[in-house]
């Protein structure tokens, strides 16, 4: 894929050298941004081997609210630095896709949790929860018979919370997404604070492009366009060799996916297939924690 081999190269030239809390040095830059049209292809990248398991137990991990890693980590083991030894997880991600917590009350004093909001549900704690992926589903299923839909333009998913984010071992990287509409095409914008661009990114990219696939079948949407902007983009200085290596490589024909035909809710893991995926060789990078 060129757009990522082009953010490799940007930052290879631009990045200025930073210190940071993991002890392993970067350069960085601001604000990168590349976009992608998923109508050509899976981007899975081609010019090393990704590992597309690891990448899919990850993303229905998040779609599984989980706030551990008790079930992840038997599957890989990407996010085992991370947790306790108990596989408790701050940071879990699909906590926040599928159970942000909510007030009681609206800012304005109205009562938030009743019957017309079928996204909120209380929790055995007593903590009010919201369903972000399903209101993003259920809103892009309104919006086809009426495109004028309120919602057309809020389709937003936050993974940030200001009362976790202080005291969270690592907060959300890639913390807040967008859906949007074009024709019949359904195009996603993921923010990312901090991306680690030769392990990280790879795979959000691979991630998000094909729950962006996912939701537009779900919903009866072609697929658009992924795009990606990363506020402090970088690469670990014990990735740059690799990195230059991975620029020598002619990019291969993109991946396909097939999706079952199920409900989103109740697709897993076996129910996504990649096709025709080929790659060049694995290059190996050491993960800063
Ligand atoms: N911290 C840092 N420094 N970089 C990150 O990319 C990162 N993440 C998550 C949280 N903190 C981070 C964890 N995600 C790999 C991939 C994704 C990760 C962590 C590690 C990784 O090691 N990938 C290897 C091997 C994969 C495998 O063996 O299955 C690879 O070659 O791709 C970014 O969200």
């Amino acid at each position: 894929m060129k757009q990522y081999l082009d953010m490799v190269k940007y930052v290879l030239d631009n990045g200025v050298k930073k210190e940071n809390r993991t002890g392993v040095d970067t350069i960085s830059t601001f604000a990168y941004s590349y976009k992608v049209d998923l109508s050509k292809g899976y981007p899975l990248l081609t010019t090393k081997k990704m590992y597309f398991n690891s990448m899919l137990h990850e993303l229905f991990w998040y779609l599984s609210g989980e706030e551990h890693i008790k079930n992840l980590r038997k599957k890989t083991k990407i996010w085992d630095a991370w947790a306790d030894e108990e596989g408790r997880l701050e940071t879990a991600y699909g906590r926040f896709w599928r159970r942000y917590p909510v007030p009681e009350i609206s800012l304005d004093g109205e009562v938030f949790a009743d019957e017309n909001n079928p996204w909120v549900t209380r929790e055995e704690n007593g903590q009010l929860v919201f369903d972000q992926i399903q209101y993003i589903i259920d809103t892009l299923k309104e919006m086809k018979t009426n495109p004028n839909h309120k919602n057309g333009r809020r389709m937003i998913v936050l993974a940030w919370n200001p009362g976790n984010a202080t005291i969270s071992k690592l907060p959300p990287c890639h913390y807040t997404f967008a859906f949007n509409v074009l024709g019949n095409k359904l195009n996603c914008h993921l923010t990312q604070r901090s991306g680690d661009i030769a392990l990280g990114i790879p795979f959000n990219l691979a991630c998000y492009s094909l729950l962006t696939m996912m939701i537009a079948k779900e919903c009866g949407y072609e697929v658009g366009e992924f795009a990606h902007t990363i506020i402090d983009a970088h690469i670990y200085e014990n990735h740059i060799e690799g990195l230059k290596e991975q620029l020598t490589r002619e990019p291969l024909k993109l991946a396909k996916i097939k999706i079952a035909d199920k409900p989103f809710n109740e697709l897993a893991f076996d129910d996504i297939v990649l096709e025709d995926y080929e790659s060049h060789p694995v290059i190996k990078f050491e993960v800063a924690v």
